[in-house]
């Protein structure tokens, strides 16, 4: 905790912990002929989208929060709800100081949640300032197949500098996302993504009414160490694991009042599966990308494997204070960018080795020899824009993660509808693992006493080959 680079690393961890659920930094950006293309300049979480007035099909619904992210305004035109998305070359705040040039939409990357009432007609205007053509499908909707947004398939491609409109109605209530699918592989590696959800017109029999209602996209990008752009040909070794584009300690935490029914809506965007987990409560998984789940098909979970292109709407009661942990559990997936070809050195003695090397290079490193722990509160030069592999520090020290991390608090006080962040939870005395003197505490012995075993085998090691089995 006393390295030099503790001010740069409380700036980093201070900023992810504390980034309050900001009022929309949106600013209405004039342009030709889109007079409602709204800009979003931040790469906060929004405040809840409560639509003024006429929510259009529906009854007012209780808004999505988007991690990191932010619901697209919508005018209401002769009774279908107007949407403009703007497909552009953005340039990403994935963690405080660390800047990623993507492509998204209305500024950012995932591009703004879109967010209506079942049976509402829905006109989305996409407008194309990429380099190159492309189109969107509305991923897990009923639609005219016209409108489903395959280049080629259903559509000619957008071209560069021109506007497309897909026009159709949010037929089936629930949890949805957008993306390319014109050069998908190119697109979507560089971040081309956003969430749709659509809210029960009336109370539905499998959908309950939460108070909170949270959604993200699982992204993955290669962004080699010192440069600004993703590779978009890697396949699988990428380096940055996210949430709607941000990583750990960049991520807002999930809060909740005591008692509350939350929702977690997640999609998955990226090249392999990953299995959700967040500790401290049980969920069940309430409802899929193809609609709400029958509820004798439910049953609680701690972890949830996510698919490639998959959806899942994970349901809970916050009935257990604290600060949870909420990631991702492939530990690779918790980390930022990374060597991967570095070979493993627990155990090994390389105190020789690095004198030898640091003959050659006097900054030559070499590290791992107690596990990579000292990574989190190491001082490591790393090149400029590069996101270090472990970081992030809590009220008892680093947490030693960097990805796909973020946090559920859960509090008592927390006000009705209040998104802002807590203090670090204070665990009530005696609820804490502590420092305990090991002399004091002697470990339990094997039981000594009473009979001694009957017969010798009992305590006789069988090798598999015998076919005798385990030996207990
Ligand atoms: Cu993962």
């Amino acid at each position: 905790m006393s390295t030099p680079d503790m001010n740069r690393r409380k700036w980093l961890a201070g900023a992810g912990v504390a980034t309050a659920v900001a009022a929309a930094s949106v600013s209405r950006v004039a342009m030709a002929a889109l007079p409602e293309a709204v800009q979003q300049t931040s790469a906060d979480t929004a405040a809840p989208w409560t639509p003024p007035g006429v929510t259009g099909a529906g009854r007012p619904y209780n808004p999505v929060v988007t991690l990191n992210g932010w619901t697209l305004p919508w005018r209401m035109n002769n009774g279908v709800k107007e949407f403009h998305l703007v497909a552009e070359p953005v340039v990403r705040e994935m963690a405080p100081g660390f800047l990623v040039n993507m492509w998204g939409y209305n500024g950012q990357s995932p591009g703004p949640t879109i967010e209506v009432v079942e049976g509402d007609r829905v006109r989305i205007f996409v407008t194309n300032r990429l380099p190159e053509h492309t189109s969107i499908h509305w991923h897990g909707q009923r639609l005219p197949n016209g409108m489903d947004g395959v280049a080629g398939l259903n559509q000619p491609a957008i071209p560069a500098g021109k506007t497309f409109v897909y026009e159709f109605e949010a037929k089936r209530p629930g949890t949805f996302m957008y993306h390319p699918h014109a050069d998908e592989m190119t697109q979507m590696a560089m971040g081309m993504m956003g969430f749709w959800v659509t809210h029960p017109r009336g109370r539905h029999p499998l959908i309950d009414e939460v108070q909170r209602d949270y959604c993200f996209l699982l992204s993955a990008y290669d962004v080699e160490p010192g440069s600004m752009t993703p590779q978009v040909n890697t396949m699988l070794d990428q380096n940055i694991w996210t949430f709607n584009s941000r990583v750990f300690p960049g991520i807002t935490p999930l809060v909740a009042r005591l008692g509350e029914r939350v929702r977690v809506r997640v999609g998955n965007l990226t090249m392999t599966n990953h299995p959700i987990h967040i500790h401290g409560i049980e969920f069940e998984v309430t409802g899929t990308d193809g609609g709400p789940v029958p509820k004798t098909a439910r049953w609680p979970e701690v972890t949830s494997d996510i698919a490639v292109g998959q959806m899942r709407q994970l349901d809970f009661i916050a009935d257990e204070p604290g600060d949870w942990a909420m990631h991702c559990h492939k530990s690779h997936h918790t980390m930022g960018a990374m060597g991967h070809g570095v070979p493993t050195m627990i155990g090994a003695d390389h105190s020789g080795l690095v004198k030898k090397l640091q003959r050659v290079n006097p900054d030559s490193l070499v590290m791992g020899e107690r596990g990579m722990a000292d990574m989190g509160e190491m001082e490591m030069e790393l090149p400029h824009n590069t996101f270090p592999m472990m970081t992030g520090t809590g009220p008892y020290g680093p947490i030693e993660m960097g990805g796909m991390f973020t946090t559920l608090k859960v509090r008592a006080d927390q006000k009705p509808g209040d998104y802002s962040q807590p203090a670090p939870y204070v665990q009530p005395p005696g609820t804490q693992a502590r420092l305990v003197d090991a002399a004091q505490t002697p470990p339990a012995a094997r039981p000594t006493a009473g009979p001694a075993p009957s017969t010798p085998a009992a305590a006789t090691v069988r090798k598999p080959a015998t076919g005798g089995g385990h030996a207990h």
